[in-house]
Protein backbone atom coordinates (compact mmCIF):
# COMPACT_ATOMS: atom_id res chain seq x y z
CA UNK A 1 0.00 0.00 0.00
CA UNK A 2 1.61 3.55 -0.92
CA UNK A 3 1.83 5.42 1.93
CA UNK A 4 -1.08 6.48 5.37
CA UNK A 5 -3.51 8.08 3.23
CA UNK A 6 -4.78 5.13 1.02
CA UNK A 7 -3.91 2.72 3.31
CA UNK A 8 -6.38 4.27 6.06
CA UNK A 9 -8.54 6.80 3.72
CA UNK A 10 -11.67 6.10 5.54
CA UNK A 11 -10.32 7.34 8.64
CA UNK A 12 -9.34 10.90 6.91
CA UNK A 13 -10.38 14.09 5.64
CA UNK A 14 -9.18 13.55 1.82
CA UNK A 15 -11.42 14.97 -0.46
CA UNK A 16 -9.39 15.29 -4.13
CA UNK A 17 -7.73 11.85 -5.04
CA UNK A 18 -5.36 13.85 -7.15
CA UNK A 19 -3.77 16.03 -4.53
CA UNK A 20 -2.49 13.45 -2.37
CA UNK A 21 0.87 13.78 -1.53
CA UNK A 22 3.21 10.65 -0.41
CA UNK A 23 6.25 9.23 -0.30
CA UNK A 24 5.09 6.32 0.48
CA UNK A 25 5.05 6.83 4.39
CA UNK A 26 4.03 4.75 7.15
CA UNK A 27 3.77 1.02 7.43
CA UNK A 28 7.16 1.08 9.81
CA UNK A 29 7.85 -2.41 11.67
CA UNK A 30 6.93 -3.02 15.25
CA UNK A 31 9.44 -5.09 16.49
CA UNK A 32 9.46 -7.21 19.61
CA UNK A 33 12.21 -6.88 22.13
CA UNK A 34 14.15 -9.69 23.37
CA UNK A 35 17.46 -8.55 24.95
CA UNK A 36 16.45 -5.34 26.00
CA UNK A 37 12.89 -6.50 27.40
CA UNK A 38 15.19 -9.11 29.46
CA UNK A 39 17.44 -6.39 30.53
CA UNK A 40 14.43 -4.01 31.90
CA UNK A 41 12.08 -7.18 33.21
CA UNK A 42 11.14 -10.56 31.84
CA UNK A 43 7.96 -10.34 33.00
CA UNK A 44 6.48 -7.57 30.34
CA UNK A 45 6.71 -7.99 26.65
CA UNK A 46 8.08 -5.10 25.08
CA UNK A 47 7.86 -3.73 21.70
CA UNK A 48 9.55 -0.21 19.58
CA UNK A 49 7.62 1.18 16.66
CA UNK A 50 10.45 1.99 14.67
CA UNK A 51 9.27 5.75 13.02
CA UNK A 52 13.24 6.44 12.32
CA UNK A 53 12.00 4.00 9.45
CA UNK A 54 9.78 6.83 7.71
CA UNK A 55 10.87 8.60 4.23
CA UNK A 56 12.26 11.79 6.03
CA UNK A 57 13.40 9.64 9.10
CA UNK A 58 10.92 10.34 11.74
CA UNK A 59 6.85 9.97 12.63
CA UNK A 60 6.04 13.32 11.61
CA UNK A 61 5.36 12.26 7.87
CA UNK A 62 2.68 10.71 8.83
CA UNK A 63 0.95 14.10 9.32
CA UNK A 64 2.59 15.88 6.96
CA UNK A 65 1.28 13.75 4.03
CA UNK A 66 -2.08 14.98 4.80
CA UNK A 67 -1.07 18.15 5.80
CA UNK A 68 0.49 19.14 2.65
CA UNK A 69 -2.03 17.18 0.61
CA UNK A 70 -4.60 19.26 2.44
CA UNK A 71 -2.45 22.59 1.65
CA UNK A 72 -2.48 21.51 -2.11
CA UNK A 73 -6.29 20.63 -2.62
CA UNK A 74 -7.65 23.95 -0.73
CA UNK A 75 -5.34 26.16 -3.33
CA UNK A 76 -1.94 26.95 -0.80
CA UNK A 77 1.46 28.08 -2.58
CA UNK A 78 3.28 28.10 0.53
CA UNK A 79 3.97 26.66 4.19
CA UNK A 80 5.67 27.34 6.70
CA UNK A 81 6.57 25.84 10.50
CA UNK A 82 8.71 26.64 13.77
CA UNK A 83 11.04 23.20 14.20
CA UNK A 84 13.13 21.74 16.53
CA UNK A 85 14.02 19.81 13.51
CA UNK A 86 11.97 16.53 12.22
CA UNK A 87 9.32 18.74 11.58
CA UNK A 88 11.27 21.26 9.27
CA UNK A 89 13.16 18.07 7.75
CA UNK A 90 9.05 16.54 6.56
CA UNK A 91 7.60 19.61 5.46
CA UNK A 92 10.98 20.49 3.32
CA UNK A 93 10.59 16.93 1.39
CA UNK A 94 6.62 16.83 1.40
CA UNK A 95 6.75 20.34 -0.01
CA UNK A 96 9.22 19.63 -2.56
CA UNK A 97 7.33 16.64 -3.67
CA UNK A 98 4.07 18.92 -4.09
CA UNK A 99 5.59 21.80 -5.41
CA UNK A 100 5.35 24.20 -2.57
CA UNK A 101 7.51 26.79 -1.06
CA UNK A 102 8.34 25.75 2.69
CA UNK A 103 9.72 28.40 5.26
CA UNK A 104 10.91 26.51 8.54
CA UNK A 105 11.84 28.54 11.28
CA UNK A 106 14.60 26.68 13.72
CA UNK A 107 16.55 27.50 16.54
CA UNK A 108 20.04 28.42 16.05
CA UNK A 109 22.38 26.11 16.86
CA UNK A 110 19.80 23.77 18.56
CA UNK A 111 18.97 21.49 16.15
CA UNK A 112 20.91 17.98 14.57
CA UNK A 113 23.15 18.78 11.82
CA UNK A 114 21.10 15.62 9.80
CA UNK A 115 18.13 17.43 10.07
CA UNK A 116 18.97 20.84 9.33
CA UNK A 117 20.59 18.95 6.61
CA UNK A 118 17.57 17.63 4.99
CA UNK A 119 15.91 20.93 4.93
CA UNK A 120 18.77 23.05 2.93
CA UNK A 121 18.53 20.00 0.76
CA UNK A 122 15.19 19.63 -0.12
CA UNK A 123 15.33 23.42 -0.78
CA UNK A 124 13.20 25.22 2.04
CA UNK A 125 14.10 28.53 3.21
CA UNK A 126 15.43 27.61 6.59
CA UNK A 127 15.02 30.80 9.33
CA UNK A 128 17.64 30.49 12.00
CA UNK A 129 16.03 32.30 15.21
CA UNK A 130 18.13 33.37 18.07
CA UNK A 131 15.72 32.12 20.35
CA UNK A 132 13.95 28.74 21.38
CA UNK A 133 10.82 26.72 19.49
CA UNK A 134 9.04 28.19 21.97
CA UNK A 135 9.18 31.94 20.58
CA UNK A 136 9.76 30.57 16.90
CA UNK A 137 6.53 29.07 17.27
CA UNK A 138 4.48 32.13 18.35
CA UNK A 139 6.13 33.91 15.57
CA UNK A 140 4.91 31.73 12.77
CA UNK A 141 1.77 31.42 14.46
CA UNK A 142 1.66 35.73 13.83
CA UNK A 143 3.10 35.06 10.32
CA UNK A 144 0.63 32.67 8.84
CA UNK A 145 -2.51 34.92 10.08
CA UNK A 146 -0.87 37.77 8.21
CA UNK A 147 -0.03 36.05 4.66
CA UNK A 148 -1.42 33.66 2.67
CA UNK A 149 0.55 30.61 3.94
CA UNK A 150 -0.47 27.47 5.67
CA UNK A 151 1.01 26.51 8.84
CA UNK A 152 2.18 22.72 8.85
CA UNK A 153 3.12 22.45 13.12
CA UNK A 154 0.93 20.22 15.07
CA UNK A 155 -1.49 23.16 15.43
CA UNK A 156 -3.22 22.32 11.94
CA UNK A 157 -5.45 19.99 12.50
CA UNK A 158 -4.33 17.67 9.73
CA UNK A 159 -1.06 16.78 11.28
CA UNK A 160 -2.79 15.09 13.77
CA UNK A 161 -5.61 13.50 11.74
CA UNK A 162 -1.93 11.63 9.95
CA UNK A 163 0.10 10.78 12.75
CA UNK A 164 -3.02 9.26 14.59
CA UNK A 165 -2.48 6.41 11.45
CA UNK A 166 0.31 5.21 14.05
CA UNK A 167 -1.97 4.14 16.70
CA UNK A 168 -4.18 2.10 13.84
CA UNK A 169 -1.16 0.16 12.63
CA UNK A 170 -0.09 -0.95 16.06
CA UNK A 171 -3.57 -2.61 16.62
CA UNK A 172 -3.25 -3.97 13.43
CA UNK A 173 0.48 -5.16 13.37
CA UNK A 174 0.15 -6.42 17.20
CA UNK A 175 -3.72 -8.25 16.48
CA UNK A 176 -3.88 -6.54 19.94
CA UNK A 177 -4.49 -3.62 21.95
CA UNK A 178 -0.86 -3.12 23.91
CA UNK A 179 -1.64 -2.93 27.62
CA UNK A 180 0.66 0.59 27.55
CA UNK A 181 1.48 2.74 24.95
CA UNK A 182 5.03 4.84 25.82
CA UNK A 183 6.12 8.17 23.84
CA UNK A 184 8.80 10.84 24.13
CA UNK A 185 6.40 14.38 25.03
CA UNK A 186 7.50 17.73 23.18
CA UNK A 187 4.95 20.20 21.98
CA UNK A 188 2.67 17.24 22.84
CA UNK A 189 0.90 16.19 19.50
CA UNK A 190 2.01 12.81 18.96
CA UNK A 191 0.49 11.88 22.25
CA UNK A 192 -2.70 13.47 21.09
CA UNK A 193 -2.76 12.21 17.94
CA UNK A 194 -1.99 8.13 19.38
CA UNK A 195 -4.93 8.70 21.72
CA UNK A 196 -7.03 9.75 18.94
CA UNK A 197 -6.45 6.96 17.08
CA UNK A 198 -6.80 4.66 19.64
CA UNK A 199 -10.34 5.70 20.31
CA UNK A 200 -11.53 5.65 16.74
CA UNK A 201 -10.08 2.53 16.54
CA UNK A 202 -12.66 1.67 19.39
CA UNK A 203 -15.88 3.17 18.14
CA UNK A 204 -15.49 1.85 15.34
CA UNK A 205 -15.37 -2.11 16.61
CA UNK A 206 -11.98 -2.76 15.64
CA UNK A 207 -10.04 -2.91 18.61
CA UNK A 208 -11.92 -3.47 21.78
CA UNK A 209 -9.70 -2.16 24.82
CA UNK A 210 -7.86 1.48 24.78
CA UNK A 211 -3.82 1.03 26.21
CA UNK A 212 -3.02 3.19 28.83
CA UNK A 213 -0.81 6.60 27.55
CA UNK A 214 2.10 7.19 29.10
CA UNK A 215 4.42 10.26 28.07
CA UNK A 216 7.96 11.24 28.98
CA UNK A 217 9.35 14.92 28.74
CA UNK A 218 13.16 15.67 29.58
CA UNK A 219 13.51 16.75 32.91
CA UNK A 220 14.96 20.41 31.38
CA UNK A 221 11.99 20.93 29.59
CA UNK A 222 9.21 19.01 31.65
CA UNK A 223 6.44 21.76 31.69
CA UNK A 224 3.39 18.89 31.90
CA UNK A 225 5.06 17.34 34.65
CA UNK A 226 6.11 20.54 36.34
CA UNK A 227 2.70 22.27 35.75
CA UNK A 228 4.58 25.25 34.46
CA UNK A 229 6.11 26.80 31.69
CA UNK A 230 9.70 26.70 31.07
CA UNK A 231 11.00 29.72 29.46
CA UNK A 232 14.50 27.98 28.98
CA UNK A 233 14.22 24.54 28.23
CA UNK A 234 17.45 22.60 28.36
CA UNK A 235 17.98 19.13 27.25
CA UNK A 236 20.29 16.82 25.30
CA UNK A 237 17.74 15.53 23.36
CA UNK A 238 16.70 18.53 21.49
CA UNK A 239 13.97 17.50 19.69
CA UNK A 240 11.73 17.97 23.02
CA UNK A 241 13.67 21.15 23.99
CA UNK A 242 10.12 22.27 24.19
CA UNK A 243 9.07 25.09 27.21
CA UNK A 244 5.24 25.45 26.25
CA UNK A 245 3.57 22.57 24.64
CA UNK A 246 1.18 23.75 21.84
CA UNK A 247 -1.15 20.10 22.83
CA UNK A 248 -0.37 20.62 26.50
CA UNK A 249 -4.86 20.02 27.29
CA UNK A 250 -4.85 17.77 24.47
CA UNK A 251 -1.77 15.84 26.68
CA UNK A 252 -3.37 15.42 30.17
CA UNK A 253 -6.80 14.70 28.60
CA UNK A 254 -4.95 11.71 26.81
CA UNK A 255 -2.79 10.89 30.25
CA UNK A 256 -6.06 11.28 32.25
CA UNK A 257 -8.65 9.13 30.07
CA UNK A 258 -6.61 6.74 29.18
CA UNK A 259 -5.32 6.32 33.35
CA UNK A 260 -1.73 6.79 32.56
CA UNK A 261 0.82 9.48 33.48
CA UNK A 262 3.04 11.92 32.45
CA UNK A 263 6.75 11.84 33.86
CA UNK A 264 9.95 13.15 33.52
CA UNK A 265 13.36 11.62 32.20
CA UNK A 266 16.92 13.00 32.62
CA UNK A 267 19.53 13.35 30.45
CA UNK A 268 21.48 10.83 31.71
CA UNK A 269 18.57 8.56 31.46
CA UNK A 270 17.73 9.37 28.30
CA UNK A 271 20.96 8.57 27.01
CA UNK A 272 21.36 5.15 28.92
CA UNK A 273 18.49 4.55 26.43
CA UNK A 274 19.28 5.42 23.53
CA UNK A 275 22.69 3.00 24.29
CA UNK A 276 20.69 -0.01 25.10
CA UNK A 277 18.67 0.45 22.77
CA UNK A 278 21.25 0.41 19.78
CA UNK A 279 23.57 -2.28 21.93
CA UNK A 280 21.03 -4.61 23.01
CA UNK A 281 17.94 -4.64 19.89
CA UNK A 282 20.27 -3.18 17.16
CA UNK A 283 18.09 -0.18 16.43
CA UNK A 284 19.26 3.43 16.27
CA UNK A 285 16.70 6.16 16.81
CA UNK A 286 17.37 9.33 18.27
CA UNK A 287 18.05 10.92 21.79
CA UNK A 288 14.45 12.38 21.95
CA UNK A 289 12.71 8.71 21.06
CA UNK A 290 15.05 6.82 23.56
CA UNK A 291 13.29 9.14 26.48
CA UNK A 292 10.24 6.35 25.44
CA UNK A 293 11.87 3.81 26.60
CA UNK A 294 14.06 5.62 29.15
CA UNK A 295 10.28 6.07 31.12
CA UNK A 296 10.02 2.54 30.60
CA UNK A 297 12.84 1.57 32.83
CA UNK A 298 12.35 4.48 35.39
CA UNK A 299 8.58 3.44 35.41
CA UNK A 300 9.56 -0.04 36.13
CA UNK A 301 12.06 0.42 38.90
CA UNK A 302 8.87 1.84 40.61
CA UNK A 303 6.90 -1.52 40.13
CA UNK A 304 4.71 0.40 38.14
CA UNK A 305 4.34 -2.58 35.36
CA UNK A 306 2.44 -5.96 36.24
CA UNK A 307 3.41 -9.61 34.89
CA UNK A 308 1.95 -10.03 31.05
CA UNK A 309 1.84 -6.14 30.75
CA UNK A 310 2.76 -5.46 27.07
CA UNK A 311 4.39 -2.07 26.16
CA UNK A 312 4.52 -0.09 22.88
CA UNK A 313 7.62 2.51 23.35
CA UNK A 314 7.53 4.41 19.86
CA UNK A 315 10.71 5.36 18.49
CA UNK A 316 9.84 8.68 16.89
CA UNK A 317 13.35 9.40 15.02
CA UNK A 318 15.82 7.85 12.94
CA UNK A 319 19.43 7.65 15.10
CA UNK A 320 21.52 8.96 11.89
CA UNK A 321 19.38 12.38 12.13
CA UNK A 322 22.04 13.40 15.00
CA UNK A 323 25.82 11.46 13.95
CA UNK A 324 27.37 14.04 16.57
CA UNK A 325 25.21 12.89 19.85
CA UNK A 326 25.71 9.25 18.91
CA UNK A 327 29.97 9.90 18.05
CA UNK A 328 30.20 12.11 21.63
CA UNK A 329 28.96 10.02 24.00
CA UNK A 330 30.72 6.74 22.04
CA UNK A 331 34.27 7.71 23.05
CA UNK A 332 37.25 7.74 20.46
CA UNK A 333 37.57 4.68 17.50
CA UNK A 334 40.83 2.79 17.95
CA UNK A 335 43.76 4.03 15.93
CA UNK A 336 46.36 1.50 14.76
CA UNK A 337 49.27 1.17 12.01
CA UNK A 338 47.56 -0.93 9.07
CA UNK A 339 49.49 -4.10 10.66
CA UNK A 340 47.91 -7.46 10.88
CA UNK A 341 49.46 -8.06 14.82
CA UNK A 342 48.35 -5.28 15.80
CA UNK A 343 44.99 -5.91 15.24
CA UNK A 344 45.33 -9.37 16.02
CA UNK A 345 46.36 -7.83 19.84
CA UNK A 346 43.11 -6.26 20.58
CA UNK A 347 40.88 -8.90 19.21
CA UNK A 348 40.67 -10.30 22.91
CA UNK A 349 39.98 -13.82 21.34
C1 LIG B 1 12.20 12.64 17.36
O1 LIG B 1 10.27 18.77 14.79
O2 LIG B 1 8.50 19.37 17.69
O3 LIG B 1 5.23 15.80 21.33
O4 LIG B 1 9.54 20.64 15.58
O5 LIG B 1 11.30 15.20 16.64
O6 LIG B 1 4.45 15.61 18.95
O7 LIG B 1 6.10 17.37 19.62
C2 LIG B 1 9.65 17.41 17.12
C3 LIG B 1 9.19 16.60 18.11
C4 LIG B 1 9.51 13.31 19.74
C5 LIG B 1 7.95 15.12 20.23
N1 LIG B 1 10.51 12.73 19.09
O8 LIG B 1 6.73 14.98 19.55
C6 LIG B 1 9.69 19.42 15.68
C7 LIG B 1 9.23 18.77 16.90
C8 LIG B 1 11.11 13.35 18.05
C9 LIG B 1 10.68 14.62 17.67
C10 LIG B 1 9.06 14.56 19.42
C11 LIG B 1 9.65 15.26 18.39
P1 LIG B 1 5.55 16.00 19.88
Amino acid sequence: MEGIIKKYREFLPIKDDSKIITLNEGNTPLIRTSRLRDYINRGIDLYLKYEGLNPSGSFKDRGMTVAISKALEEGSKAVICASTGNTSASAAAYAAKGGLKAYVLIPKGKIALGKLSQAMMHGAVVIQLDGNFDEALKIVRDVSGKRPITMVNSLNPYRIEGQKTAAFEICDQLGSVPTFHSLPVGNAGNITAYWKGFKEYKSCGRISSLPKMIGFQAEGAAPIVRGKIIKAPETVATAIRIGNPASWKQAEAARDESGGTIDMVSDEEIINAYQLIARYEGIFCEPASAASVAGVIKLNKEGYFKKGDSIVCTLTGHGLKDPESAIKISGEPITLPPEVDKILEILEL
